[in-house]
């Protein structure tokens, strides 16, 4: 029921069954777990991370110029057609084992928020039920003057040809993806939950994240800090890693339902 270890892809480094029950043993006491998750969570979906060498758009443009408001201004049609490609490939793809795993959690800890900087709605499609979504949703619409929300069924691409945007109904500026760019700030309130929570959480999951963007990046360091037990799942470490108490390595879909069923063993 429980694979001895676990060899990473590559490095070859095992992680420790001790280390996977030891994190077991944290969730099992737990009263409330904090899972906090970034693109390598849906990497396993077949989602790039924006860390990924990408055909296409993503290899000919840094993501991190494309996901602005000046990116956005200088070329609407760009970013707007970059969009929907990515809607296109989450639109025919579907969460994993792994979100599956973080769903069935719910069962077995009184209290478990999912913290994702993901845009793809998987967790909320694998059935968790307290998201918050810091960097937005891609499928959600506004306009780019004046935010207004704009309630529309936008086409998914299959290439990530330049289209020029749909136009807000109220105010005549462009349709963006109700997203958080970057030089924006996250949702008022949204992250300051979020750091609520990570100072009073038990566990914090820390699942494929590289732990360079700010301010989620911190929410592992407030968890440590309040005493929580940081459990990270990643491929190799982050930056997280110095605050995590215990480092599991390997796919977030393998090693997220290996925890979840041996806590199941433990709650039978
Ligand atoms: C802010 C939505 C206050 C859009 C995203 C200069 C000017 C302005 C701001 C800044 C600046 N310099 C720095 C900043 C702050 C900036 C920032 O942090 N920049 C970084 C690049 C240094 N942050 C911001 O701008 C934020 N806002 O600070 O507001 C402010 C305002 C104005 C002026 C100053 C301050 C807003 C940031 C949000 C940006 N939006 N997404 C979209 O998706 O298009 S960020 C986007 O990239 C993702 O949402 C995610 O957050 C990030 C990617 O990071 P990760 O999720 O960690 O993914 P990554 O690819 O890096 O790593 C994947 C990991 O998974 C790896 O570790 C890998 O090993 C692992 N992995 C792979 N496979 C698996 C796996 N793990 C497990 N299983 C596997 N199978």
């Amino acid at each position: 029921m429980f694979d001895v270890g676990y060899r990473a892809g590559g490095t070859g480094k095992l992680t420790d069954v001790e280390d996977i029950e030891t994190a077991v043993d944290a969730l099992a006491k737990a009263q409330l777990v904090v899972a906090a998750s970034g693109a390598g969570m849906s990497k396993e979906s077949g989602i790039p991370t924006f860390r990924d060498a990408q055909s296409g758009l993503w290899a000919r443009y840094n993501p991190e110029e494309l996901a602005t408001r000046q990116g956005f201004a200088q070329n609407p049609a760009r970013v707007w057609g970059w969009y929907n490609y990515r809607r296109g490939l989450i639109a025919r793809r579907a969460p994993h084992a792994g979100h599956l795993a973080l769903a069935a959690l719910e069962e077995l800890v009184p209290q478990v928020v999912v913290v994702t900087q993901n845009i793809d709605g998987f967790h909320r499609e694998a059935g968790s039920s307290t998201i918050l979504e810091l960097h937005g949703n891609i499928n959600r619409f506004k306009c780019f003057d004046q935010d207004h929300p704009v309630g529309i069924d936008v086409p998914v691409a299959d290439t990530d040809a330049e289209l020029e945007p749909p136009i807000c109904p109220r105010c005549g500026s462009p349709i963006r993806p109700d997203v958080v760019w970057f030089g924006e700030m996250l949702p008022s309130g949204l992250f300051q939950q979020a750091e609520t929570l990570s100072r009073a959480c038990d566990v914090m999951l820390v699942i494929g994240t590289s732990g360079m963007v700010q301010p989620a990046a911190g929410l592992p360091f407030v968890a440590e800090a309040g005493g929580a037990t940081v459990v990270e799942v990643n491929t190799e470490p982050s930056q997280v890693s110095h605050y995590a108490s215990i480092f599991l390595q390997g796919p977030a879909g393998e090693i997220l339902p290996q925890i979840v069923a041996r806590l199941e063993a433990l709650r039978a």
